[in-house]
């Protein structure tokens, strides 16, 4: 019997709650579809910083290498800058296991109501496919006469011809797969970012010459996100650089009606390295340890991992039993307008499954 070994990082705050409930939802999946699972759960986040001055072990990526994916919770907490945090464990594990395709799905369910009036199921099913290991994100930058007052800070974005490619290329061939709408559309700042997103689009129009089957669009950033809320229904696959990924997919969750539900996959398409699969939100201190956190972004996270080990039936299986719990819309938890907790959403998915 297959048994896939998934690395556990579940990290801060509501990270732990969520990652726990996906583990218990993965782990039933398994038994159904005939399958195993092995999860090796790491310490790593905020707690072990507080202890070893350093968010993950310094041979942390050789651990993580031989997995066949990784499942995240958060990363975050009040008492660490976020950018500590941040480029202490996630960033570096994207950047190193060349995780470039960061796919962000947006989906009306049924039983969930869009904050955009009118909106019946379905009518907004998105797939944001965020550029993931360069662009604004890249750490190339710094600080001169540092804690000076003619203090000067420097962070270079960098775009480059095959990261643009390659990710533009994801996109195209996911509308493919989709087969719904059969449009992807870039989203760029190419008017006042002229020479890196100038490239970006040049890539973009000599990527789609190749899919004469897909219809295409280019927005400014401004325009996209004007026209995320008002016709969120026109978009299919929507590629963007790293930090207007990052933005615009915080803006098709809220549409979609709660961050609670935006889940994403940081996915290497060459399968070299372990991709990872993480809720799109991040550690919520003001509700952590609560119990009161929505697990189904980290849910659909898991479902996404178990689609992309080939496990697809149990993928499916995942997906349609979080379908009939929103749409049964008996338990809900805070974000969704319910009093539920994060195990009652759990219990009833696995109820469904
Ligand atoms: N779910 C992982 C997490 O903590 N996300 C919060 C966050 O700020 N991530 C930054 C990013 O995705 O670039």
């Amino acid at each position: 019997m297959k048994n896939y070994r998934i690395q556990v990082i579940a990290g801060d705050g509501i990270g732990v709650e969520v990652t726990e409930a996906a583990m218990r939802v993965v782990e039933r999946a398994a038994t159904l579809h005939g399958f195993e699972v092995s999860f090796v759960e790491q310490p790593w986040g905020s707690h072990y910083f507080f202890q070893n001055g350093r968010m993950m072990p310094a041979n942390a990526l050789e651990e993580l290498q031989g997995s066949d994916a990784i499942l995240l919770g958060a990363v975050g907490h009040p008492d660490i800058p976020d950018h500590v945090t941040l480029h202490g464990l996630l960033l570096p594990i994207r950047r190193s296991f060349d995780l470039f395709a960061n796919v962000r799905p947006a989906v009306l369910f049924d039983g969930v109501e869009s904050p955009l009036r009118g909106y019946p199921p379905h009518e907004i099913d998105m797939v944001v496919v965020r550029e993931n290991t360069e662009g604004e994100y890249a750490p190339v930058g710094g600080f001169v006469h540092h804690h000076h007052p003619q203090e000067v800070a420097v962070q270079a974005a960098v775009f480059t011809r095959a990261g643009c490619e390659r990710v533009i290329r994801y996109a195209f061939d996911l509308a493919r797969r989709r087969n719904k709408k059969n449009r992807v559309t870039s989203i760029t700042k190419s008017n006042a970012q002229a020479y890196s997103m100038v490239l970006w689009d040049h890539v973009f129009q000599a990527v789609a010459a190749e899919y004469p089957d897909i219809e295409t669009e280019s927005l400014l950033v401004d325009a996209g996100a004007m026209n995320f809320v008002r016709r969120p229904h026109s978009f299919d696959v929507v590629v963007a650089s790293n930090l207007f990924g990052d933005i615009l997919s915080d803006l098709s969750a809220i549409v979609t009606g709660s961050i609670g539900l935006a889940a994403s996959a940081n996915i290497d398409p060459t399968r070299r390295f372990p991709s990872l699969f993480e809720p799109v939100h991040g550690s919520a201190p003001d509700i952590a340890g609560r119990g009161i956190a929505n697990p189904l972004a980290a849910i659909v996270s898991a479902g996404m991992m178990l689609d992309h080990l080939g496990e697809t039936h149990a993928a499916f299986a995942v997906d349609n039993a979080i379908k009939r719990v929103l749409a049964a819309q008996e338990v809900r938890t805070p974000d969704l307008g319910g009093a539920n907790s994060t195990n009652d959403m759990r219990d009833a998915v696995l109820s469904h499954l």
